[in-house]
């Protein structure tokens, strides 16, 4: 089957992300008077939970002695979640953010070869928009043909709604497709689409489960290195890249024949 699209997911697999969602978090409490400290031990805990509104809940609900009334925890969440975006997308327009090694040339790449892109997260758009401008420039956001952020999916990843929205606007099979993720919540979700997926650990999410994946590499850079059979040094280029990327989809078994549990389309 020819690879028609590359769905990619954004925190920890376009850039290391979370080492500044973590300290927007922790400005957005002390601005709101609240004592609460989320050092990285415990952000790597609470980043099981998808979703930046979801994880404050979850912390919540885990026995924090709140001065809120139980009807206005809704009220907080959101307020706390509005600064933080504001404080992320602030800090991401400033400077310093980069995408991971091999992703701007697999970006490329693809472009070229007129394979599709598209993006598969939980994020709040907002902050997927701040990335890209912050990493590909004012036309980033026109590089993916469709942007499946975290408002257009009722369940946010291991659920396989965000996939399953953006093959639905790609009008796309998941095998015509690879997902490229970081994190064993994002392997779940598009392999619970149907889509192969190629895992590339993240700081956050070294040490998780990854079997299912259709490979598993620290960075897309490597994945060109590895496919070389000639030896020839250099560093890989745009179109080795998505040569490479398209060999592994070629090669992918589906997830279903790997025991994922089949989950309907639609
Ligand atoms: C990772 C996440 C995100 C961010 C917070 O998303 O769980 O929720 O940590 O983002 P993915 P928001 O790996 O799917 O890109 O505050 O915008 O929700
Ligand atoms: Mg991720």
């Amino acid at each position: 089957m020819t690879l028609k699209a590359i769905i990619f997911d954004v925190d920890g697999t376009l850039a290391e992300t979370e080492e500044i969602h973590r300290p927007a978090f922790n400005l957005a409490f002390q601005d709101a008077g609240l004592d609460w400290l989320w050092d990285e031990a415990l952000y790597g805990r609470l980043l099981q939970v998808a979703g930046g509104k979801e994880r404050i809940r979850h912390f919540i609900d885990s026995g924090k002695r709140l001065r809120t009334a139980p009807e206005d925890i809704d009220r907080l969440i959101a307020a706390l979640h509005r600064r933080k975006t504001s404080l992320y997308t602030e800090m991401l327009a400033s400077g310093g953010v980069a995408l991971r090694p091999g992703v701007p040339e697999l970006i490329e790449g693809a472009r070229c070869d007129g394979v599709r892109l598209a993006i598969a997260t939980t994020a709040s758009r907002a902050n997927v928009d701040a990335l890209l401008r912050a990493t590909l420039g004012e036309n980033g956001l026109a590089v993916f043909e469709v942007i499946a952020a975290g408002e257009c999916a009722p369940h946010k990843k291991p659920a396989p709604d965000i996939y399953l929205h953006a093959l639905a606007r790609l009008d796309l099979s998941p095998r015509q497709c690879l997902a490229i993720e970081d994190s064993e919540n994002g392997l779940r979700a598009a392999s619970r689409a149907g889509l192969p997926t190629l895992v590339t650990p993240s700081f956050y999410s070294r040490g998780e489960d990854f079997s299912g994946a259709a490979r598993v590499i620290s960075t897309l850079a490597l994945l060109a290195w590895q496919a070389r059979k000639d030896g020839s040094a250099g560093e890989p280029s745009p179109s080795d890249l998505i040569a490479a990327a398209k060999a592994l989809h070629a090669s992918a078994v589906e997830p279903w024949a790997l025991g994922v549990e089949r989950v309907a389309c639609g």
